[in-house]
């Protein structure tokens, strides 16, 4: 079984806070992780949180707005760089075999907005027994200097890359909500939920939920969505929060 996870950069730091680690909440995610890894390849992403967006935000640079300022990629990608290293820290510390992918090192974008991701060393690495630790970042992009890279992007390449049997998203809520707060229990078109999602509700340059699921539904594989108290039971096999299944997916 192969699983590819993607931390929100919200669950594991203090996303109002500039640059800080929410120690307990990565502390507990490693820990979920540590003890469910055994026997199961897992390639993990994690998000921006406040490293990537709040430096994204203040040199005005989105997924599709870009930079040619140097010092603004420096700023951006080297606070995502500081936070996977933060991330793998914690796994190993923990017993995971966990090393770190840069993906700015190695994607592109092309003058049609189209990623590009190398992936065999990804899959080299799982198949040497290593978890694989990406996270959202900058990507070197045509015509527009750099752009925001988001963990959902690299989620989508990635799952069919690794031939991925589960996609789970761990996210602050407990699901993907509707317009009372109620966790919808399966979404197989965007349509079906557009008006139920509005933006995030902190500094997020790649899209907040609305993009997310968009991102999801274009997967062949069904994702689900859960929020950190249900990261064991997604490790254990289970299907917590929200299952995103597009039209490709047979479950
Ligand atoms: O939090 C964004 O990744 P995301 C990364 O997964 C940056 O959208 C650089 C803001």
């Amino acid at each position: 079984m192969t699983a590819v996870l993607k931390l929100g950069g919200s669950v594991i730091t203090e996303k109002d806070e500039p640059e800080t680690v929410d120690t307990a909440a990565l502390s507990a995610a490693a820990s979920a992780i540590a003890e469910s890894a055994v026997g199961e390849d897992i390639v993990v992403v994690h998000g921006g949180g406040s490293f990537g967006h709040h430096h994204a935000a203040d040199y005005g640079v989105s997924t599709t707005a870009g930079t040619h300022d140097v010092d603004g990629v420096q700023a951006i990608h080297g606070a995502m760089c500081r936070l996977n290293a933060a991330v793998v820290d914690e796994l190993t510390g923990q017993g995971v075999p966990a090393v770190p992918i840069h993906p700015f090192s190695a994607a592109t974008r092309d003058a049609d907005s189209d990623l590009s991701l190398p992936t065999a060393q990804v899959t080299t690495l799982l198949d040497e027994g290593f978890v694989p630790v990406l996270h959202g970042d900058l990507v070197a992009h045509a015509g527009a200097g750099a752009t925001v890279l988001s963990g959902d992007e690299l989620v989508v390449e990635l799952a069919p890359a690794v031939d991925a049997d589960r996609v789970g998203v761990c996210s602050t809520v407990p699901g993907v909500l509707d317009e009372d707060g109620t966790v919808i229990d399966r979404i197989e078109t965007f349509e079906a939920v557009a008006s139920a999602l509005g933006g995030s509700d902190a500094t997020d340059v790649s899209g907040g939920m609305a993009g997310k699921v968009r991102a999801l539904l274009a997967l062949s594989a069904p994702a689900v969505v859960f929020g950190p108290d249900a990261l064991p039971a997604f490790l254990a096999g289970e299907s917590p929060g929200t299952t995103i299944a597009g039209d490709d997916d047979d479950w």
